[in-house]
């Protein structure tokens, strides 16, 4: 081996359809504090190593990245913090999916509830029988409703503002297909509404970004009730359902009447794939859950050789 050449396990997978990449072994000790000062400490010395194993030419602008770590509170099964072409998550809920399935098939958890400590705080997550997990997301709430901001080329366009794990920008009322053929409008649409908010100085609470804009329309398959399209931090698109979107989503729409706790809501992506959602109220805070399907794809060795000109990613 090279000198300075690292060596990183990593465990592929796809929840609905959008890329998880875990590390399992082979990162950089981030010692012992909880999860939130990890990513803290990963984006401070090791931001490098994010775009090595997410950025061209080992990875793609669509995967979203984890580092498996300690948990620092012992009740939970493991601590995640993720990653994606330009920075890093608050939560992931299909990466949250896609670690559980992992972790079985690593053979470090059977089916049942198991806590997971993750950089806004400790969710649970329910591994069925089949490949099926059910994650129980941070309290999610809507922030602001009926925001209205003026998109170049498109006119006013009104939305809602909700925490779900992430900051979205929730759009029903537009002109736009919904559709996998019309990906390249929706992308280019949904991207100047986040550079208006941005220009505006429009925020989630404490001036927090909003990073995640998300468009609805009628659904394709017959058992959804709603179809979505999901631009992410790095002008990718989710091609789940996104588990936070779906969070952020049912919390507007039961601060609207139109969810009631227990109700399932059943979100389609912009692939069709389907995650099954609802909420539950417990004093006064709104507790979404997601249930999605995920699978191992790959289980690999990524090669670091420093003496590769894009070792590192190819990055601007
Ligand atoms: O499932 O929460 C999610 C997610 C966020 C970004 C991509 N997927």
């Amino acid at each position: 081996m090279k000198t300075g050449t690292q060596r990183l396990r990593v465990i592929d997978s796809h929840t609905a359809g959008e890329p998880t990449r875990i590390i399992v072994s082979g990162g950089p000790d981030l010692g012992k504090g909880s999860v939130a000062s990890k990513l803290a400490l990963f984006r401070d010395k090791f931001d490098s190593l994010r775009s090595a194993v997410v950025n061209e030419p080992r990875g793609s602008d669509a995967i979203v990245g984890a580092l498996l770590c300690e948990p620092q509170d012992p009740a939970c099964v493991a601590g995640i913090v993720f990653f994606n072409n330009v920075g890093y998550l608050a939560m992931c809920g299909h990466g949250t999916i896609g670690l559980m399935v992992t972790l079985a098939y690593l053979k470090k958890l059977s089916p049942g509830r198991h806590q997971i400590e993750t950089p806004v705080g400790k969710v649970t997550a329910h591994l069925h029988d089949d490949a099926r997990v059910t994650v129980q997301n941070v309290v999610s709430y809507r922030h602001a409703s009926k925001v209205k901001v003026e998109v170049p080329g498109h006119g006013p366009v009104t939305g809602d503002i909700a925490w779900g794990g992430n900051w979205f920008f929730l759009v029903n009322d537009h002109r736009m297909d919904i559709s996998f053929a019309n990906i390249d409008r929706l992308t280019e649409f949904t991207w100047a509404i986040r550079q208006q908010l941005q220009k505006h100085k429009i925020t989630g609470r404490d001036g927090q970004e909003i990073d995640h804009i998300e468009l609805f329309g009628p659904p394709q398959a017959p058992e959804a009730d709603s179809k979505n399209f999901v631009l992410c931090p790095g002008k990718s698109y989710d091609r789940s359902p996104c588990g936070t979107g779906t969070s952020a989503k049912m919390a507007c729409l039961y601060a609207d009447g139109k969810l009631h706790a227990g109700q399932v809501w059943r979100q389609e992506s912009i692939v069709g794939s389907i995650f099954e959602g609802a909420v539950a109220e417990n004093a006064g805070e709104l507790h979404p859950s997601i249930t999605g399907s995920a699978f191992v794809n790959g289980d690999s060795e990524l090669i670091l050789d420093p003496q590769d000109p894009f070792c590192f990613g190819i990055r601007p």
